[in-house]
């Protein structure tokens, strides 16, 4: 999830120098843990057939399908144990650099508020239902979890090239908006979908969306939009492909390559592509 216009560039009141904040999770509303339960409920009645396998079974173990908002400390006990990741809080979009050093360290920063009503099908900043039931389910999941931390070295070491654009393509091709092909049939992983009614179903059936196999040096290539769904998806055939590409690739060569040639735009389709469903 990103809306890079909304980030705070110091730490806001109240907030450490990592942009961490408290939760206070005592201070959410009987109406705000209501708004969590009914996206919840809605989501988790259509993904059974639609999420992969790894996202529902982070579902089960972390055991969020309880009522009401998570509280992080609680939910950090069954996320540790399970891959050494833990939720932070924190107040909305944070600077890249902070960003990145936070996944390195088996961090997520998610936020301490959620949306309201009439923001229930769409808004810009990740809230907690984005972030807690659209990432962290995966984060339980081990590969996944050393996958994001392999993003979160990569996104630093991206600041050193300039070369955070084509870097960011991954994190949204994959993070945010990836597909992955099991054995019986193609599922959702990235939170931007997973966390979305409409985009779960329009990422799966609608024809319209270019759906190809996922090749890093061509989601570096690809445009994206923030504002309305994707036009292209990149389906993995598995999570251990990916962890494999992003830890054994050399990165510097590809930025290097990549700033002689033109981006790709949205929907379009290249001869070498390999289109999936
Ligand atoms: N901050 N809280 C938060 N959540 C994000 O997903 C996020 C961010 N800052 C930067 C950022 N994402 C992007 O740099 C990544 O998507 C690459
Ligand atoms: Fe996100």
């Amino acid at each position: 999830m990103q809306n890079i216009s909304h980030v705070h560039q110091t730490p806001p009141a109240g907030a450490n120098s990592d942009w961490t904040v408290p939760q206070n999770w005592d201070r959410f509303s009987a109406d705000e843990h209501a708004i969590w339960d009914r996206l919840f409920a809605r989501q988790s009645a259509m993904l059974p057939g639609r999420a992969a396998d790894a996202f529902l079974r982070g579902i089960d173990v972390l055991k969020l399908s309880r009522p009401g908002i998570p509280e992080y400390c609680e939910l950090n006990a069954r996320l540790m144990a399970a891959t050494g990741w833990q939720i932070v809080a924190v107040p909305g979009l944070v600077p890249d650099a902070v960003f990145f050093e936070h996944l390195a360290n088996r961090r997520f920063p998610a936020g301490n508020f959620i949306r309201t009503p009439e923001q229930l099908d769409y808004l810009q900043e990740p809230d907690v239902f984005h972030d807690v039931f659209g990432h962290v389910p995966m984060l339980s999941d081990p590969v996944f979890a050393d996958y994001m931390v392999a993003y979160g070295k990569g996104g630093l070491r991206s600041l050193g090239f300039g070369a955070l654009d084509h870097l960011a393509r991954l994190y949204w091709y994959t993070v945010e908006f990836g597909l992955i092909q099991q054995a019986d049939g193609l599922r959702i992983y990235g939170a931007g979908i997973v966390s979305s009614f409409a985009e779960s179903i329009f990422a799966l059936e609608d024809p319209s969306p270019k759906r190809l196999a996922f090749d890093l040096f061509r989601v570096m290539r690809t445009q994206y939009r923030i504002d309305d769904f994707q036009q292209n998806y990149f389906v993995i055939a598995s999570i251990d492909e990916l962890l494999k590409v992003t830890v054994e690739t050399d990165f510097a060569p590809l930025y290097a390559r990549l700033d002689m040639l033109p981006d790709i735009a949205i929907g379009t389709v290249l001869e070498d592509d390999v289109l999936i469903g």
